[in-house]
């Protein structure tokens, strides 16, 4: 009995638990603390982000994915038939359908995420929505150092598929380190397709990062839920309030935990005190221009082969890169 929609393979190379905990603990020993925004992703984060994403201030998925259908065409020319996508930090894949959607016949899906439940469950409706697609699914973190040779990728053109504006999430040194590691996933012929959010009128920026929902603020509140249940941590909630502001000098949005008091807090043991304004600094998403954007894909060793955008107050990139 063949069973439709099952996975080729599922890998399991999960950061451990230790992990978190020491990045936590060293981000919070840090004069200006700060955690990596990697650690919202479990799966409550994974299903708070969802929720970002219908927002109606958060323009960039909506404006992405109109963007992907657009040129859905010039894309099945671009990658022909028979290829294979991988998509590092994959979440609930809603992406990547419109892009297998605009393709004949690709050969195979890869998606990689570090919330390994979101993603298994995520590829597993891919593989059965796409019976003759090969469907592998893989619990990694993107910032780590992967080898492909262990993964049973489908043979075929490989198109690298970073969408999100994922890459403005971190620091430019670190974006250039990641966008170097994605180039080192491509052989001749292959691409790297990313979506990269432009600069734009700073107030649609600041209500995207903090929608009057409160989607992007429970967000960050379940980073905190997450330490006090993981890390056996006792951080009062309600001495935080959730802040975000576009930073023109470094053209990004910067997201904070802010102290609404003086208090003092204990994570994995260790005591804390955050004083009255004092900051956690939970995110950064960067947004670029066209050309500062292919300027840092030159550096990496990648050619801007083509772009598209959507332009007016809602300006998003897509680039095929080689
Ligand atoms: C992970 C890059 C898609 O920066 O827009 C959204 C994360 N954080 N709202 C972004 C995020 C708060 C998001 N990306």
């Amino acid at each position: 009995l063949v069973e439709a929609g099952a996975l080729a393979f599922f890998k399991d190379l999960q950061p451990s638990a230790s992990d978190f905990r020491a990045d936590v603990l060293a981000g919070l020993r840090k004069p200006q603390k700060a955690i990596s925004p990697k650690y919202f992703y479990d799966a409550a984060g994974s299903a708070i982000f969802d929720r970002i994403t219908q927002a109606p201030e958060y323009y960039p998925t909506r404006t992405e994915l109109a963007l992907l259908e657009r040129i859905g065409p010039e894309l099945n020319t671009l990658a022909g038939s028979g290829a294979v996508v991988l998509e590092p930090g994959a979440g609930s894949s809603v992406k990547i359908r419109q892009l297998l959607d605009a393709l004949d016949h690709p050969a195979g899906f890869v998606g990689m995420d570090i919330s390994g439940d979101h993603v298994k469950a995520a590829c597993a409706d891919i593989a059965s929505d796409h019976p003759d697609l090969t469907v592998g699914a893989v619990c990694h973190d993107f910032t780590q150092t992967l080898d492909l040779g262990a993964l049973s990728i489908p043979e075929g053109r490989r198109i690298v598929f970073f969408p999100g504006s994922t890459i403005g999430n971190f620091e430019l040194i670190d974006a250039l380190q990641l966008l170097k590691t994605l180039r080192d996933w491509l052989r001749p012929g292959d691409a790297l397709l990313i979506g990269v959010d432009l600069r734009k009128d700073p107030s649609v920026l600041e209500a995207a990062y903090d929608d009057a929902g409160g989607a992007t603020a429970d967000f960050n509140f379940n980073l905190v839920r997450r330490i006090n249940a993981e890390l056996n941590g006792d951080i009062d909630p309600s001495a935080l309030a959730y802040r975000a502001f576009w930073n023109p000098y470094r053209s990004r949005v910067e997201m904070y935990l802010q102290a609404l008091r003086d208090f003092h807090f204990t994570v994995a043991g260790e005591r804390f005190v955050l004083r009255d304004h004092e900051t956690i600094h939970t995110e950064n998403s960067h947004k670029f221009t066209v050309a500062t954007f292919q300027d840092l894909a030159v550096k990496a060793g990648l050619i801007p082969a083509h772009v598209w955008t959507e332009d007016g107050a809602c300006a998003f990139s897509i680039h095929w890169l080689e």
